[in-house]
């Protein structure tokens, strides 16, 4: 096989965890006092920014800074301890499991690792919360599922700077032309591309409307026997199953192509 990894994005990827993300920032908001309270429209607005504590700052900075500043400080100091409390209550709505993975995740994974690929993580959250999310999904610890994590907390430039992703490659041992990523968004996208890895892409009901433009493929999900995935864009059959097999001719069919048609277009 061509292909020697899958490296996975989590939010949006594994799992619609946007929505409970959104309500933890504004059930914490309404603890602090603040009069904050993220819609649909605005919170898919504010996804441009990636990171939990860099959304809050841009919001604190550019929407409302006179209250940001009577209640987080001057210098918006508490918004670490604000975002720690937020990812602290986002971790207990996970583990109720009540957000299951999307449909293919395990099945991919599992496969994956059946035909001896490597299997990773690149995500700007923080590693606690992917942990949460795969035990209450899983069953067993990220660690058993995973062979490496490249997660928000261990790089200074978040999606779409390509650290995450060249950080995962690192940890895997696996170089980037023999990976595909599994990404939601175009911010993800753009992260894997510039890292040089090839991406597939199952929006998420907040980026289905993005600009995917270089995905090698778009599809609905990752499909299961009795559910299968609808074709969006790019190389698939009009719906079916991803597969290793699937990827590893993909891959082959792509050739190491260059990645992107044009320059990387940033959000902000
Ligand atoms: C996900 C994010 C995250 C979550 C919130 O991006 O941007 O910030 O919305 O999580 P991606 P934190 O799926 O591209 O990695 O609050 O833990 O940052
Ligand atoms: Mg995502």
């Amino acid at each position: 096989m061509a292909l020697k990894a899958i490296i996975f994005d989590v939010d949006g990827t594994l799992a619609e965890t946007e929505e409970a993300h959104r309500m933890a920032f504004n059930e914490e908001f309404a603890t602090w006092g603040l009069p904050w309270q993220w819609d649909r429209d605005l919170y898919k607005e504010l996804l441009a920014i990636t990171g939990g504590r860099e959304r809050i700052r841009h919001y604190a900075e550019n929407y409302d800074a006179p209250k940001a500043r009577e209640v987080l400080g001057d210098q918006l100091e508490k918004i670490t301890e604000l975002h720690k409390a937020k990812s602290q209550r986002y971790m207990r709505m996970i583990a109720e499991g009540n957000v299951p993975l999307r449909p293919g995740v395990a099945r991919l994974i599992e496969e994956a690792k059946t035909a001896g690929l490597k299997v990773g993580v690149a995500t700007t959250t923080s590693t606690p919360n992917v942990e949460v999310l795969i035990q209450a999904t899983l069953g067993k610890p990220a660690s058993e599922v995973f062979d490496a994590m490249a997660c928000g907390e261990e790089v200074s430039a978040k999606k779409p700077a390509p650290d995450l992703y060249t950080l995962a490659l690192e940890k895997l041992g696996v170089p980037h032309d023999e990976a595909v990523a599994v990404e939601d968004s175009r911010n993800g996208l753009m992260s894997a591309l510039r890292a040089g890895v090839p991406v597939i892409i199952t929006p998420s009901s907040y980026t289905a409307d993005e600009d995917l433009t270089d995905a090698l493929s778009v599809i609905s999900h990752l499909g299961e026997p009795d559910q299968p995935y609808e074709h969006i864009a790019g190389f698939g059959f009009a719906s079916g199953m991803i597969t290793p097999a699937l990827l590893d001719r993909w891959i082959e069919g792509w050739g190491g192509r260059p990645l992107m048609k044009e320059p990387p277009r940033l959000h902000s």
